[in-house]
């Protein structure tokens, strides 16, 4: 069932019978499609319940629960649920106990989408201001469940009306257990073992979508989006496609056409092993001493800097994107 309203256009051809319409004018009918409306409350009623659980680092019961939550939620939107268990070594020895957990729309559609969050939080608020807390974990309301409470808002939207598209919707575990900043090992690869994990071992073998969204950071106050490094790179038409319809919606304030930094994050190493064109919307600051918002990786990402209207500006994007397919 594809929900659409019709668009009469006068044209000009011949073989007209309507009466209404002078000679020599045929109509002719296009189908606009119908773009739903992204649910802010709803979407932040989704960040709220993950923080509750408290942070979700892995290997820890909050991490389980809130895994477990994860799950039933898709199953509830998505036609089809994979769970991918992995363990995973991260830098400094520590095997994770992941999952990663993607939820179809159109199993069987061709034409597909992929759209991605991280959903677990850092074990270590290492840019704290205050050295007290550098070992402590982070809640990560913003980083890390945001992207997934606007992608399980668009889930729901997903199990009410269809698009033309198929759609996956990845929660990837893992993303941020990237090297501590003060402890002297290789960064390399640290980060994202989750989405490392799934483009190397994709819940389909011959996977494939047409491109990418990655969302990370998507709820602080005047959050700003640039064109990420990577995103430009791999993606630059589907950069684009995004950032121009985003400008239509009015959300130029938020969408901006300037160029970000580029940041190893899920979208890289889809980007890189499993050749997705995948773009990263990631919240980038100008006045930042790391150049992401003021409360990244420390204890104070909670529930108070997670704004509504970016959660609307974001999500409304991202669906408009999916509904004009
Ligand atoms: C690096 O700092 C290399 N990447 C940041 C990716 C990230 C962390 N996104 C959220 N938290
Ligand atoms: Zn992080």
């Amino acid at each position: 069932m594809l929900p659409m309203f019709f668009l009469t256009v006068l044209g000009c051809g011949s073989g007209s019978s309507d009466s209404n319409q002078a000679a020599g004018e045929e109509r002719t009918t296009i189908a606009a499609p119908v773009i739903p409306t992204f649910n802010a409350d709803s979407a932040y009623r989704f960040v709220e319940k993950q923080v509750a659980f408290g942070p979700r680092v892995p290997n820890t019961d909050a991490h389980r629960e809130c895994g477990d939550w994860l799950e039933q939620s898709l199953r509830r939107f998505a036609d089809t649920v994979y769970v991918q268990t992995a363990r995973l070594r991260a830098f400094d020895g520590t095997i994770l106990n992941a999952r990663n957990f993607i939820g179809s729309f159109q199993p069987h559609n061709r034409n597909r989408i992929l759209l991605c969050a991280h959903w677990d939080s850092r074990p270590w608020a290492d840019h704290d201001p205050d050295p007290a807390n550098h070992y402590k974990p982070v809640l990560g309301a913003n980083d890390g469940a945001s992207g997934v409470g606007v992608l399980l808002e668009i889930a729901r939207l997903l199990s009410e009306t269809n698009p033309n598209v198929g759609v996956d919707i990845i929660f990837f575990d893992a993303e941020d257990y990237g090297k501590h900043r003060l402890m002297n090992v290789p960064d390399q690869d640290s980060w994202a073992l989750g989405s490392q994990f799934w483009a190397n071992n994709p819940h389909k073998s011959d996977y494939f979508a047409r491109f990418g969204i990655l969302l990370d950071m998507v709820g602080a106050e005047n959050a700003t989006f640039k064109h990420e490094g990577y995103s430009m790179m791999y993606a630059p038409n589907i950069v684009r496609k995004v950032w121009e319809i985003a400008r239509r919606e009015g959300f130029g304030h938020s969408f901006l056409n300037r160029e970000g930094g580029y940041i190893i994050d899920d979208h890289y190493y889809i980007n890189k092993i499993r050749n997705i064109p995948v773009i990263n919307i990631i919240d980038q600051r100008d006045h930042t001493p790391h150049g992401f918002f003021d409360y990244w990786h420390t204890v104070k990402d909670n529930m108070d800097n997670i704004d509504k209207n970016t959660l609307h500006v974001v999500g409304q994007t991202v669906t408009t994107v999916i509904y004009s397919e």
